[in-house]
């Protein structure tokens, strides 16, 4: 319907001789609807943004519109609170509307933009960012056309992640990175803090977590197979308590909730390379310079092993309001815990018929630490494996483990997010390797095949209910800085968002043709990105 109500506007425009909507709607991800009629509302230097008494908080979200719209008219428009007015553009929650839902009404006299939420309000903002347009006449004028859009998102998770501790990224870097989530309408940031090689958050009763376990000696930097070859450099870097704080209210005002993670019991060696009594050789460790899976773990027999994590996992939770914490549980070989005598012997005292129920035992223990605090445990896959809790959320990433297993997650009840690799890789090549920046071992992943992705399609109709939502990773091994991670996450965050947002409307050539909008968003914020090819 948009695009048949598109076209006849483009004929209707063409017709009257004096075109004032110069394009149609185009729009990432596309709306549940939108009717576009003729004229358009012309964003004059006297036009303001009205923020209701009532609703006061809506200034931030206002705020942040007038930064987006700077660029493009070449001015900072005015906020101001009381009522909704003729010439301005008028933002308001509606209760009735759903949290995340937006209602857009553009007309020539004005633009009234009504949300659920703050949420709601800023997904409108970002959507009417996509259609402010110059006018014909050009001179430096702008329009906003006539419009009715409505709209929800098609999941209630909508994630991004990003591992910081391959490579680590500033707070600039990481603010620049939320603000991509912004636009597409993200409303998840999975920040990877922990990892073997490098720990990135203070932890002030364990100084040694940063002070020792964020500097490696030196990085492996080839490719994925062997010969290796190192940088000779260290590398190193983590963010204070503060700052930590600072980008939780930045996602905060643009309406995403950072959820953190700190990987146990495996992905550990920075830990252990701080604090080597909790592995289970006892060291010495150092801060890995390799890529891959190490067998050095924490020890799931040792008392201190939990006294730390439970220290980390109290500062993390004061840090981090997130309902949510995820305490990764991924790729935890068990080949350490087999040979250690105080592993073998809290296999016995808790009566466990092996290292899987000792991983089991691991990850239900700390999930019941966050309970007990009011928080909530999301994990990869694997925690499943050892016998999971039902309130446990579960991150679906093998996809190489075969429908067979996509189906055993969801049918355990648990709720899911859907990340499987084939689709939601952003570390992965986008093109032919040899004209691509060095990326994952004969990975492939155009954005033609992110927009693909189908969350429910490992799974039967009947455990549909169980998909919470959807998240692309982007580990940073290959990616040492930001530019280069934008170009990894443009423009397939953009499929991957409409997937989130827009799933039942999803259409591969019109996606390619309202992306030409969202190109040019791209290019005013100077972002780096893979252009779509046909
Ligand atoms: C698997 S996905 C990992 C990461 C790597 C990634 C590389 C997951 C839970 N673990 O540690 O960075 O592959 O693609």
């Amino acid at each position: 319907m948009l695009i048949a109500a598109a076209a006849a506007i483009a004929l209707l425009a063409s017709c009257n001789g004096k075109p004032e909507v110069l394009y149609p709607a185009d729009i990432v991800p596309i709306p549940v609807s939108v009717e576009v009629t003729l004229g358009g509302f012309p964003v004059k230097s006297s036009t303001k943004i009205t923020v209701p008494e009532e609703y006061a908080g809506l200034e931030v979200q206002a705020r942040l519109f007038v930064g987006y719209l700077e660029p493009v008219i070449g001015r900072e428009m005015e906020v101001r609170t009381g009522k909704g007015r003729k010439g301005d553009i008028n933002l308001s929650i509606d209760p009735s509307m759903g949290r995340e839902e937006y209602r857009i009404t553009s007309t020539s006299r004005r633009i009234d933009v009504a949300g659920g939420s703050e949420a709601g309000v800023l997904y409108g903002l970002q959507t009417l960012r996509q259609i402010v347009q110059p006018t014909a006449e050009g001179a430096g004028d702008y329009i906003i056309p006539a419009v009715e859009i409505t709209d929800k998102p098609s999941f209630e998770y909508r994630g991004m992640h990003l591992d910081v501790s391959r490579h680590f990224f500033s707070v600039d870097d990481v603010k620049s990175y939320i603000d991509i989530l912004a636009l597409h309408k993200i409303n998840r940031f999975h920040w990877h803090l922990t990892d073997d090689q490098g720990w990135r958050i203070e932890i002030k009763s364990r100084p040694k977590l940063t002070e020792v376990g964020s500097v490696r000696a030196q990085t492996w930097v080839g490719p994925e197979h062997p010969p290796k070859q190192y940088d000779g450099t260290p590398h190193g870097g983590y963010f204070t308590q503060d700052e930590a704080r600072e980008i939780v209210r930045y996602a905060a005002e643009r309406c995403i909730t950072v959820i953190p993670e700190i990987e146990m019991p495996g992905h550990a060696v920075a830990a252990l390379a701080a604090y080597p009594e909790i592995g289970c050789t006892g060291g010495p460790y150092k801060v890995w310079e390799m890529r891959g899976v190490t067998d050095d773990v924490f020890c799931a027999g040792n008392e201190l092993t939990f006294e730390l994590l439970e220290d980390v996992l109290t500062e993390i939770m004061d840090i981090f309001p997130s309902e949510y914490i995820n305490l990764g549980g991924d790729e935890c070989p068990k080949v350490r815990w087999k040979a250690c005598p105080k592993c073998q012997a809290r296999i016995k005292t808790e009566g466990l018929k092996d290292e899987h129920e000792l991983q089991g035992y691991f990850m239900t223990r700390m999930e019941n630490f966050l309970k007990k605090n009011g928080r909530k445990m999301i994990g990869w896959d694997e925690i499943l494996e050892g016998g999971v809790s039902p309130d446990a959320k579960l991150m679906f990433w093998r996809a190489w483990a075969g429908p067979k297993w996509a189906k055993t997650v969801a049918d355990s009840g648990n709720r899911i997010i859907m990340s499987p690799t084939e689709y939601c890789y952003f570390d992965y090549y986008q093109g032919p390797a040899e004209t691509e920046p060095l990326a994952f071992y004969r990975s492939f992943l155009p954005v033609s095949k992110v927009y693909e992705f189908d969350p429910y399609a490992y799974i039967d109709a009947s455990s549909r209910d169980n998909i919470w939502g959807v998240q692309a990773n982007m580990w940073t091994e290959f990616i040492a800085d930001i530019k280069h991670a934008q170009y990894m996450l443009l423009p397939r965050l953009a499929a991957l968002s409409e997937t989130g947002w827009a799933y039942e409307r999803k259409d591969y050539d019109s996606f390619k043709k309202r992306m030409e909008n969202m190109t040019a968003i791209y290019d005013r914020h100077g972002y780096n990105y893979k252009p779509i090819g046909n």
